[in-house]
């Protein structure tokens, strides 16, 4: 079907205005909008009432007709631009079709590390861009580690000024931090939600806190250093984190809050009181991760009263597999981490919230971390689960992952770490394209219906539209790239 020079669309909702602009960037012809009867070549884009969450309909033939809910429309407008094809003589077609769809699962997420390296705010609307053109609907976003703070907190000032001042670095030197505003969330947050998307904030306890001791001293315990910690930081020539001083560093398991302090309390709940606030989303994380620093009863502690306070603020407490080995609040999500023969003890932790009325949130780290490296030769990411090509992030089936019922998946989420990153083009490098693979398995019906090779086929049709968009895809070498 050839597109018509001018193409008319017929439709008045926030989607058909991001095809207007999705069509014109690509083809350099601008949509018209109509208010009229359809004809041969029209565009309409319809709300269904009926329509679930996130379903649409998309019929492309004589007219393309697009309906369904307000955030499946949002889904089929992108279908439809995967559907758009240039014939090589400048002329674009849509390739017929006729889908009903709708996502296997709720939560379909990527989480960007902006504490170790900061991602202005420009560039996680990109980021925001590419996610969304792939159905993904949850950007979780890691807003404090070791390395610094991203967010402004009125009532604990200190934080955007003195904690944020770094971000690691390749070679261990500290370069530019940042922080946003609450503005700039405000901006975030609504950016994402025009797309179709919910930000999930992570506020890292109570290890990975090294940052908060430089703004308040008296809220952390002095670094512990431990076997691994000490190995990397020689290995790769990194200073050693100390007290009050900004750490570029890659070491994990180091940093604690002081668990036993009335104020760290007070801070926890000043902190997630102004997030929830900032949040329109119903989820808070509270990591939990790699608290080697605390020990297991004050770290079981901890996690008790944090998910209860994320509770009493109105929001459903997520955290990282390690806190299902405390009592954690009823309804707590946890996120498991562990590989995809996940460990008795990893899987047992992350069985605990589903034991708690909770649900899970699967990012097993050797094929969905973004950050491991495609193979051993790759300059950017780490190894430490693995390296994950294109094939280990596509090939593996959520609900068989854990032994846990199918329904309590809530979902996939694929995390970016920052360690290695120092702009949008690395990220783009290891996100693309095995970012595509999360997306399909977090969107398809069933574990049967995802084909390797189909899959091989409809990824490389989707490389012009890429590098029109300027995303620095990793050609890997499991596709066979077209050129137009
Ligand atoms: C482990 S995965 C971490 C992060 C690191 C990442 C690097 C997890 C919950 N914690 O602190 O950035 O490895 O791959």
């Amino acid at each position: 079907m050839p597109l018509t020079d001018p193409l008319r669309i017929i439709g008045d909702d926030a989607a058909s205005d991001q095809l207007v602009t999705a069509i014109g960037h690509r083809t350099g012809i601008l949509p018209v909008r109509v208010d009229e009867e359809p004809r041969p070549g029209d565009v309409v884009v319809r709300i269904d009432p009926d329509a679930a969450a996130e379903a649409y309909a998309l019929t492309v033939g004589e007219i393309v007709e697009l309906t369904g809910s307000a955030n499946g429309l949002l889904h089929g407008i992108r279908t439809l631009m995967q559907l758009l094809a240039d014939d090589g003589d400048g002329r674009w077609t849509w390739r017929r079709a006729r889908i009903a769809d709708a996502p296997r699962f709720a939560y379909r997420g990527v989480m960007l590390d902006v504490a170790r390296r900061f991602f202005p705010v420009d560039e996680v609307e990109k980021v925001i861009d590419r996610i969304a053109d792939l159905k993904f609907n949850h950007l979780h976003l890691h807003l404090s580690d070791d390395q610094g703070w991203r967010i402004h907190i009125d009532s604990w000032p200190l934080l955007s000024q003195l904690s944020s001042t770094v971000s690691a670095t390749g070679d261990g030197r500290a370069t530019g931090g940042g922080c946003y505003s609450k503005d700039d969330y405000r901006t975030i947050v609504s950016y994402a939600a025009s797309r179709g998307i919910t930000i999930v904030p992570e506020i890292d306890m109570p290890g990975h806190t090294h940052a908060i001791g430089i703004a308040y001293p008296e809220l952390v315990e002095a670094p512990v250093m431990n076997e691994h910690l000490l190995d990397d930081a020689k290995r790769l020539g990194h200073a050693l984190p100390e007290a009050g001083v900004p750490y570029t560093g890659w070491g994990v398991g180091h940093s604690s809050l002081r668990i036993h302090e009335k104020r760290t309390y007070e801070f926890v709940r000043d902190v997630l009181a102004e997030l929830a606030e900032l949040t329109p989303g119903p989820y808070l994380h509270i990591g939990g991760d790699e608290s080697l620093g605390t020990s297991p009863a004050d770290f079981a502690y901890f996690i008790e009263r944090a998910t209860g306070i994320v509770q009493e603020l109105g929001k459903t407490p997520v955290a990282w597999h390690e806190a299902g080995a405390a009592e954690v609040a009823p309804g707590t999500v946890g996120q498991y981490w562990g590989l995809l023969a996940p460990d008795a003890s990893h899987a047992e932790h992350t069985a605990h919230f589903v034991e708690r009325g909770g649900r899970v949130i699967l990012s097993p780290s050797d094929a969905a971390y973004l950050d491991m490296k495609y193979d051993h030769d790759f300059p950017l990411g780490l190894a430490w689960a693995g390296t994950v090509d294109l094939h280990r992030a596509y090939d593996w089936q959520p609900t068989a992952l854990l032994d846990i019922p199918a329904d309590a998946v809530a979902g996939v989420e694929a995390p970016l770490w920052t360690e290695t990153v120092e702009s949008l083009d690395e990220a783009d490098q290891l996100m693309f394209p095995r970012i595509a693979a999360i997306a399909e398995i977090a969107w398809s019906t069933s574990d049967r219906t995802r084909d390797w090779n189909d899959f091989r086929e409809r990824l490389a049709a989707q490389a012009p539209a890429w590098r029109a968009d300027g995303i620095r895809f990793h050609p890997v070498p499991e596709i066979d790239w077209s050129d137009r």
